[in-house]
């Protein structure tokens, strides 16, 4: 249970959250302010989400991501200043400069790529599963993926052959409700996503997106399952991204009040107040860890900043012949 989780672990998931908001926050307002190049799809609001599920993995377990990975890549433990690098195209950034926001990865700690194509870390998920088991190691693949990739092909291929196969996968959607400007309800036949795990037999859980630590002790039954041979889960978070769906964004497909309602869910608030109220945390370690956060970020960008850009002709080290 939750009060089994010592004060380090509980600190651990506040300041991946935190880390996370703030640092998309900060590219917002870099984007905005025309330092930032290209475009960004932000997860504010979906952070106990990305936080809950890795806090079960290892460096060595596999993830898949996104269009919207930034969470995921900071969750799985990518290192930050890196990361920002990225987003700025430096030559220092995680990918040299070549993946920027939509294809970073860091196959050091087992992030195995955000995805400009909706859903295809899926079917990737199940193969990086597959050659764990091939290895005979002891890791697991974890997919993060929205409602709307739950209703590309691949979606059924990947959790079909994952349960046939009984691979060691964990596959995780995080139903925001939106995929683009199209409520999932318009698109898709079932409620619940997790509905359809039924289809592929194997266990489909729902659980609610904004409370990391039910988020944590969900998927912890799903890795353990997947570790001990029991094969893959579908685990569906209920989330809501507070951000538009990328920089470019559609006017009016959605209400302010539907936006302010689930702001007052918000993951980072919320369990701020439980750290304290519940398990006691004191309100300085709290907000030591907002400063440590703060200066992570300022000194990311700095690092970013002062990066050389990549030169026209690195491309060429970095593709197959
Ligand atoms: C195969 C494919 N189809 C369409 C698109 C265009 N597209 C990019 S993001 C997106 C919405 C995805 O929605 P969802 O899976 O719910 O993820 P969310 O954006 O909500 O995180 C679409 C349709 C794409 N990139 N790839
Ligand atoms: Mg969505």
């Amino acid at each position: 249970m939750a009060q089994n989780l010592n004060e380090d672990t509980l600190l651990e998931m506040y300041e991946k959250m935190l880390l996370i908001r703030k640092f998309e926050e900060k590219l917002y307002f870099l984007f905005l302010t025309r330092v930032m190049p290209g475009s960004m799809h932000q997860c504010n609001g979906q952070e106990a989400c990305a936080v809950g599920v890795c806090a079960n993995l290892v460096k060595n377990d596999y993830i898949t991501s996104t269009h919207r990975g930034h969470g995921h890549c900071l969750a799985k433990g990518a290192d930050v200043k890196a990361v920002m690098a990225e987003m700025f195209g430096k030559k220092t950034g995680l990918c040299k400069g070549m993946g920027g926001s939509m294809h970073i990865a860091d196959f050091s700690v087992g992030m195995l790529g955000a995805n400009g194509i909706v859903a295809a870390g899926i079917p990737q998920a199940a193969g990086a599963a597959w050659a764990c088991r091939y290895l005979k190691n002891d890791h697991i693949a974890v997919a993060f993926f929205g409602d709307g990739a739950a209703n590309e092909g691949v979606f059924h291929e990947g959790l079909n052959l994952a349960a046939v196969w009984k691979l060691p996968v964990v596959f995780v959607c995080e139903n925001n409700l939106y995929g683009l400007s199209t409520h999932y309800r318009k698109v898709t036949a079932v409620e619940n996503i997790a509905a359809r795990a039924a289809a592929y037999n194997m266990p489909g859980t729902i659980v609610d997106g904004m409370d990391v630590l039910a988020v944590y002790e969900t998927a912890r039954e799903a890795v353990a399952r997947a570790r001990n041979g029991g094969g893959p889960t579908l685990l569906e978070c209920k989330t809501y991204r507070y951000m538009g769906h990328s920089r470019f964004e559609k006017p009016s497909y959605r209400t302010q009040e539907e936006v302010e309602e689930w702001k007052q869910k918000d993951p980072i608030p919320a369990f701020a107040g439980r750290l304290k109220e519940e398990f006691m945390v004191s309100k300085e370690a709290i907000t030591a860890i907002e400063r440590k956060v703060d200066e992570e970020i300022e000194n990311a960008v700095k690092y970013a900043e002062a990066g050389p850009d990549p030169e026209p002709d690195d491309y060429k080290q970095y593709i197959y012949a």
